[in-house]
């Protein structure tokens, strides 16, 4: 038996990688694809595996999955509402935002970090493409967003991967971690991983003209080896997805400038929306919860009802 990390998945073929580099195409054994799990896939990117080797064709059999020390999950927007595993042990989730070209919305930085706080996950913030012009109201988007994130207490890193603009400030972060890269397609994940290693030489694509939107140019999630001990998981751009296993009521507390005040308010289910005595509100009006991360709170209330 060997054991390894699976470096990406198509279909039903995982690429599993051992610590000697080689790499193994392997399928998982039938018994797995039984096991009712909380995702789609039963193996995700990240995860450490012990597989069998076909001696014929040097092709593997998973057998058997390592405990997790993490992992990012996330709830489709369709009909389907599946949950899929992106990746399992992650170090750092950087969430690459860009103020325009294309728009990165606030309830998709906020979900992802209320995701990345109940799963566990260290997440940090790239605001990417710097080297784009803004306008006054752009810029005050931007310099908001900054200062309120880094207040709170998420490391915020400006960048601009095309230009080449603290990446090496970047590259320290990352260093001896695994790193995944999220965001909307287009914001320049794939371009990011380019810019750090230029050997890779991996497709990107430029936005679309009229929708000002990525076109999704990556279309499954691979780690990739930066040096001997960093790694960077890249994964396909998404719109939008639903908190996975958070009540409404719990939804709150991955609000990291919130968790010193929900514990006084009158009710302990309370989802501070219409309850009296909500120590949450009281805080907004004294200026101590920013009032627009309270706005952002409500409306990922209200857009989670579409995902349940
Ligand atoms: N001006 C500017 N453009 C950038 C920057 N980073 C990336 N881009 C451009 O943004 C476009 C999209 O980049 P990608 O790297 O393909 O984006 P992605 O996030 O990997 O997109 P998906 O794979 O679709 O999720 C490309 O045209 C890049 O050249 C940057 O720092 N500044
Ligand atoms: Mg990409
Ligand atoms: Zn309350």
């Amino acid at each position: 038996m060997k054991t390894g990390v699976v470096y990406s998945s198509q279909g039903s073929i995982y690429r599993i990688k051992t610590s000697t580099g080689k790499v193994y195409f392997s399928k998982i054994k039938g018994k797995f694809r039984n096991i009712k799990t909380i995702s789609t896939n039963p193996i995700a990117v990240g995860d450490k595996v012990d597989f069998t080797v076909n001696k014929e064709d040097e092709t593997g059999i998973i057998q058997h999955i390592h405990p997790r020390k993490n992992y990012l999950i996330r709830k489709s927007v369709n009909l389907s509402k599946k949950i899929q595993i992106i990746a399992s042990n992650i170090d750092i989730a950087f969430i690459l935002v860009t103020i325009k070209d294309p728009k990165t919305t606030e309830t998709f930085i906020d979900r992802m970090l209320v995701m990345a706080n109940a799963y566990n996950i260290n997440a940090k913030i790239l605001f990417n493409k710097i080297d784009l012009s803004l306008d006054k109201e752009e810029q005050e988007k931007f310099d908001s967003l900054y200062t309120n994130y880094t207040n709170i207490g998420y490391q915020c890193l400006k960048i601009s991967a095309l230009k080449n603009q603290n990446i090496n400030q970047l590259k320290e972060i990352m260093r001896d971690n695994t790193s995944l890269f999220i965001g909307h397609s287009g914001t320049g994940k794939t371009t990011l991983i380019n810019t750090i290693d230029p050997t890779l030489n991996l497709k990107t694509q430029s936005i679309s003209i009229n929708h000002k939107q990525g076109q999704h140019t990556t279309t499954f999630a691979s780690i990739y080896d930066i040096e001997k001990n960093t790694r960077i998981i890249d994964t396909p751009g998404i719109k939008g997805f639903g908190l996975v296993n958070i009540n409404n009521d719990d939804i709150a507390k991955f609000f990291p400038d919130f968790t010193n005040f929900y514990s006084h308010c009158k009710f302990n289910n309370c989802t501070h929306i219409n309850e009296p005595e909500c120590s949450i509100k009281q805080m907004i009006l004294e200026g101590k919860i920013k009032e627009n991360r309270y706005q952002n709170y409500l409306k990922l209330l209200e857009e989670d009802k579409l995902y349940r």
